[in-house]
C-alpha cells in the first residue's frame, strides 16, 4: 500500500546477507536464503528488512566496495532471486530497503577503471584526483577510517585518489553533476525493482571540500579516549573538510524527489563521532532531504546509561525537535552489544524494551533477538581487512558478523551444509538458536517479539511525542504521546532506584514483557527493572 509515512517509527532488521542462510552449500549465506527465511522476520515482528549490500564486488570489504551497482553478485544469486525476494516479503508484510554505497565504489568499477587511465577521459573527474604536493606527499592531511593516508598515488595519471576506507574504495567526486545523475538512476533501478527504501552508506562523506583544505587538529574536548588513536582516526583531526560539505543537502534533496513518487524512504549513516546529531538534524528536518539518520550514539563502546540517554536527546532536540533518528545497538560494524555492555540475560532484556519505547525509528541487527553475545574468531579465521591490519589492539569486525544459529543441534547452527561456513559459527551461540528459543516462555526471542507487539499496540509509541528523558543516577524516565499518554521509567543500573510517580492516573501495562507494578503510591525499581502506564 502507498503510504509515504511507512518508516515512521519502523522496526527495521537488518541482514548480513553472508551470514544469514546459505542455500547452495558454498559456506555463504544468499539471496535465496534470506527468502526462506522472512518468515522468521515477520514473525518477529518487523517492519522492513534492510540487506547489507549484495549487488557485484570484489568482496575486499564484503560487499561495500560495489563493481557493478545495478546487479547481484553470483555469490549471492540473480536479479531474478531479488526479485522474488522482494515479492515474498511484501506478501508478508515487510517492507525492503537495501544498501547502497554511493560515497565509494570498488577500484574494479568501470568507472573507475575508465577513470585512472589519464586525464582527459570522459569519466577523468568521476573520482577526486589531485596533484601532490612540490615535494611529491600527498595533497593534504585527510587520513582514512581504516589507518593511514586518505590518498593513495597513481603511477599512471601521475596523481592521488581519495579514499575514506581501503584503498580500494576509491570516492567518486560528487562535485561532478554527471556522477550524482548516474547515482540517482541507481536509486531509480532499485525502486523500479519494487524496494521501498534505501540505507546510505556514510551518507556525509558524500562531498568533501573542493579545495581540499586541510583538517585542523581535533581539540582535546572533542577526543574519544575510548577508542585507540592508531585504530580511529577520528582521534586526530576535527573532521572539517574532507566530509559533510554544505553541497551535500543539494544532492539529497535530489535524492528524496527520486524518492518521494515511489513513497519511499532512507536511512542515512551519519559516521561522524564528533557531530553526528547535529549533522542528522542537518539531513532530516524540513521533510525535503532524507527522512531518517543513523547516528552512532548508541554503537559506541560506551554503555548507554541514564545520563547518556537524556543528554542525547536533550542536544538532539536542541539541533532539530523535528529530526528523525533511526536508533540501534548492534550492527555488523561493531561488537554486538551484549557482550560490548557486559549485559546479563536481564539488563539485554531492559534495554530492548527502552528500544522499543524511544522516539524514533530502529535498527535490529541479525541474532540480537536471539540475546547472541559477540563470537571469538581466532586470527587464523579473520576475514576482515580492518581486523587484520590492527590485531590484536583491535580484532575487526568479524566477531558480530558469523553466521546465524537457526539450530541447536545441527554443527553449523542450520546455516549451510558445507564443510565449513565462510566464518566460523560459534559454538556458544548454538544453544541460543532460534530453535531453542522459539515458543519457549521466557526466551530472548520470545520477549523481543513481545516487544515489538507492545511497539505495535501502542502507536504513540513509534510516532508520539517524547518529553526529555530524566536521569537520576542510573534510573530514566519520559513520557510518549502527545499529551503524554504513556510512561515509561527504567533503571539501567544494579541499585534498586526510587522514582517519583507522574501526575495522573494510571494503569500499568506491559506485565507481559515484565514491567513492574507501582505498590502503595510508590515505584521503587530494583536492578533493571521497568515500569510502563497508561493514563487513564
Ligand atoms: O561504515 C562507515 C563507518 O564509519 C564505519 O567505518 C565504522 O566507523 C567502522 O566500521 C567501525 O568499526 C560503513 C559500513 O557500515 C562498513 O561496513 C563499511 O566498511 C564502510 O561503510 C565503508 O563502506
Amino acid at each position: 500500500p502507498f503510504d509515504p509515512d511507512w518508516w515512521r517509527g519502523a522496526v527495521i532488521y537488518q541482514i548480513y546477507p553472508r551470514s544469514y542462510q546459505d542455500s547452495d552449500g558454498d559456506g555463504i549465506g544468499d539471496l535465496k536464503g534470506i527468502t526462506a527465511r522472512l518468515d522468521h522476520i515477520a514473525g518477529l515482528g518487523a517492519d522492513a528488512i534492510w540487506i547489507s549490500p549484495f549487488f557485484t564486488s570484489p568482496m575486499k570489504d564484503f560487499g561495500y566496495d560495489v563493481s557493478d551497482y545495478c546487479d547481484v553478485d553470483p555469490m549471492f544469486g540473480t536479479l531474478a532471486d531479488f526479485d522474488a525476494l522482494v515479492g515474498r516479503a511484501h506478501d508478508l508484510g515487510l517492507r525492503v530497503m537495501i544498501d547502497l554505497v554511493l560515497s565509494h565504489t570498488s577500484d574494479q568499477h568501470p568507472w573507475f577503471r575508465e577513470s585512472r587511465k589519464d586525464r582527459t577521459n570522459p569519466k577523468a573527474d568521476w573520482y577526486v584526483w589531485a596533484d601532490p604536493k612540490p615535494d611529491g606527499t600527498a595533497p593534504n592531511n585527510w587520513l582514512s577510517i581504516f589507518g593511514g593516508p586518505a590518498w593513495q598515488w597513481d603511477g599512471r595519471r601521475r596523481q592521488y585518489y581519495l579514499h575514506n576506507f581501503l584503498t580500494s574504495q576509491p570516492d567518486l567526486n560528487f562535485h561532478c553533476p554527471d556522477v550524482q545523475e548516474a547515482l540517482l538512476d541507481v536509486a531509480r533501478f532499485w525502486l523500479d525493482r519494487r524496494v521501498d527504501g534505501f540505507r546510505l552508506d556514510t551518507i556525509n562523506f558524500y562531498i568533501a571540500d573542493r579545495y581540499l583544505r586541510d583538517n585542523p587538529p581535533l581539540p582535546p574536548e572533542l577526543r574519544n579516549d575510548t577508542i585507540a588513536p592508531s585504530v580511529n582516526p577520528y582521534n586526530h583531526q576535527l573532521h572539517l573538510f574532507d566530509k559533510n560539505q554544505p553541497e551535500n543537502l543539494e544532492f539529497l534533496k535530489k535524492f528524496r524527489a527520486v524518492l518521494n513518487p515511489y513513497g519511499a524512504a532512507a536511512v542515512g549513516e551519519v559516521g561522524d563521532a564528533q557531530r553526528g546529531l547535529e549533522i542528522m538534524a542537518q539531513y532530516t528536518s524540513g521533510g525535503d532531504k532524507v527522512q531518517m539518520c543513523y547516528p552512532f550514539e548508541m554503537l559506541q563502546p560506551a554503555r548507554l546509561t541514564a545520563r547518556l540517554l537524556s543528554d542525547t536527546f536533550a542536544r538532539m532536540t536542541a539541533e532539530a525537535p523535528d529530526a528523525w533518528p533511526c536508533w540501534a545497538y548492534s550492527n555488523h560494524d561493531v561488537v554486538r552489544h551484549v557482550t560490548r555492555w557486559g549485559l546479563s540475560d536481564d539488563a539485554a532484556r531492559a534495554y530492548t524494551v527502552l528500544l522499543m519505547c524511544l522516539r524514533g525509528s530502529v535498527c535490529l541487527y541479525q541474532g540480537e533477538e536471539l540475546g547472541l553475545p559477540e563470537a571469538d574468531v581466532a586470527y587464523e579465521d579473520l576475514q576482515d581487512p580492518y581486523g587484520i591490519e590492527f590485531w590484536p589492539e583491535f580484532k575487526g569486525r568479524d566477531g558480530c558478523r558469523t553466521p546465524m544459529v537457526w539450530e541447536a543441534d545441527n554443527r553449523l547452527g542450520g546455516f549451510s551444509v558445507a564443510e565449513r561456513a565462510w566464518l566460523p559459527v560459534a559454538g556458544a551461540h548454538l544453544a541460543r538458536a532460534v530453535s531453542a528459543q522459539a515458543g519457549r516462555t521466557g526466551s530472548m526471542l520470545e520477549h523481543y517479539r513481545a516487544a515489538l507487539a507492545f511497539r505495535h499496540a501502542h502507536p504513540m509509541l513509534r510516532t508520539g511525542a517524547m518529553t526529555l528523558p530524566k536521569a537520576a543516577g542510573d534510573a530514566v524516565s519520559f513520557l510518549r504521546g502527545d499529551d503524554g499518554q504513556v510512561f515509561c521509567a527504567f533503571n539501567l543500573g544494579e541499585v534498586p532506584a526510587d522514582m517519583p510517580l507522574p501526575e495522573g492516573k494510571w494503569h500499568p501495562i506491559g506485565a507481559e514483557l515484565g514491567a513492574v507494578t507501582p505498590a502503595g503510591g510508590a515505584l521503587v525499581l530494583g536492578p533493571w527493572q521497568f515500569c510502563l502506564m497508561q493514563r487513564i
